[in-house]
């Protein structure tokens, strides 16, 4: 599938909804907004759907008046569901409980980047060397003839800005460095931007940082760090789900370490798997063998079971590629 396929499906569409996968992170979010306010300048009627509300690090980003929340309960009569276009989700399950509108539409699209999309819609277009959904997106919109505004451009360069970790992972390309400069050149303001997005954080995440730090374990002469945080932890520290995000990091940033784990353990039996790798491992495969997906250096499952049975398995599985 070529993206000009896409885009004549697009340009066809009366209405169109957007869903970024569950726990929305800035790739996702970013770039849902920034395709649903292109569309809009073209006379299209966009909602973007969403799981969750959005993250408090992403309140600041514009658009907030396409944004729904799906909980279930809303019923969509078939007809109102034109095209549909799911953003930075490997499968269908990343949707959610949006699965019930993304099965109900007419037309389906699936924009990607992870190398473990399966192709689940009728359209799909996965692109494994852009680093972010926002750079296809970028292309997309470009391609469209739509003039990037500041929305739109502040929009994509959170998506891509966070997706590499502020130009910093091994993501980055000379073509995204290339399309942040043009998206400077239609307004991003990069220091509001970035201290909005990498350099503020809540009360309650740097006391759920550092009950994370209080959980570290290293393992294999230190070359896996493994970080735990339960429902207690949450509860005592009042951080939210969303704070999770990133504190996988505090492992991988230790010198010596290749796999970083934060796994968060709830009550109910589920647990999040986050991984990350800073050189040779593919923590895509290990997620795969659990059901989940992403990136080489950057990937997630979800389990369900004992907690110390699945940490003594993942630590074996993840020996085995050491
Ligand atoms: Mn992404």
């Amino acid at each position: 599938m070529i993206l000009i396929d896409i885009i004549n499906i697009l340009r066809e569409s009366k209405k169109v909804y957007i869903m970024p996968h569950v726990s929305v992170d800035g790739d996702g979010l970013g770039s849902s907004i920034a395709l649903g306010l292109a569309l809009e300048k073209i006379g299209t009627s966009v909602e973007v759907w969403l799981e969750e509300d959005v993250p408090s690090v992403y309140s600041f980003l514009p658009g907030s008046k396409l944004i729904r929340v799906y909980n279930g309960e809303v019923d969509l009569p078939r007809e109102d569901i034109g095209t549909v276009v799911a953003l930075d989700a490997g499968d269908l399950a990343r949707l959610g409980k949006r699965v019930e509108i993304f099965n109900n539409a007419e037309i389906t699209i699936n924009i990607d980047h992870h190398n473990t999309n399966d192709e689940f819609a009728q359209y799909n277009y996965v692109n494994v060397t852009s680093s972010s959904v926002g750079e296809i997106l970028y292309q997309l919109i470009k391609m469209m003839g739509i003039e990037f505004d500041r929305d739109i451009a502040t929009c994509l360069y959170v998506a891509i800005s966070t997706d590499t970790g502020g130009f910093r992972y091994s993501n980055t390309t000379s073509v995204t460095h290339q399309i942040a400069g043009d998206l400077l050149n239609s307004g991003v303001n990069v220091a509001d931007v970035s201290q909005k997005v990498f350099d503020t954080v809540s009360y309650e995440k740097v006391m759920l940082m550092g009950a994370a730090i209080n959980s570290l374990e290293l393992f294999e002469n230190g070359k896996i760090a493994f970080i735990t945080i339960s429902d207690d932890v949450m509860m005592s520290t009042g951080a939210k789900e969303e704070d999770c995000d990133g504190i996988v990091n505090i492992g991988r940033n230790i010198r010596g370490v290749e796999v970083a784990v934060m796994m968060r353990s709830r009550s109910d039996g589920e647990l999040k798997v986050n991984l990350r790798s800073n050189s040779y491992v593919n923590v895509s495969e290990i997620a795969k063998l659990y059901s989940g997906g992403g990136h080489k250096r950057a990937a997630g499952c979800t389990v369900k079971g004992n907690i110390e049975d699945i940490k003594s398995k993942l630590l074996d599985d993840i020996r085995k590629v050491l």
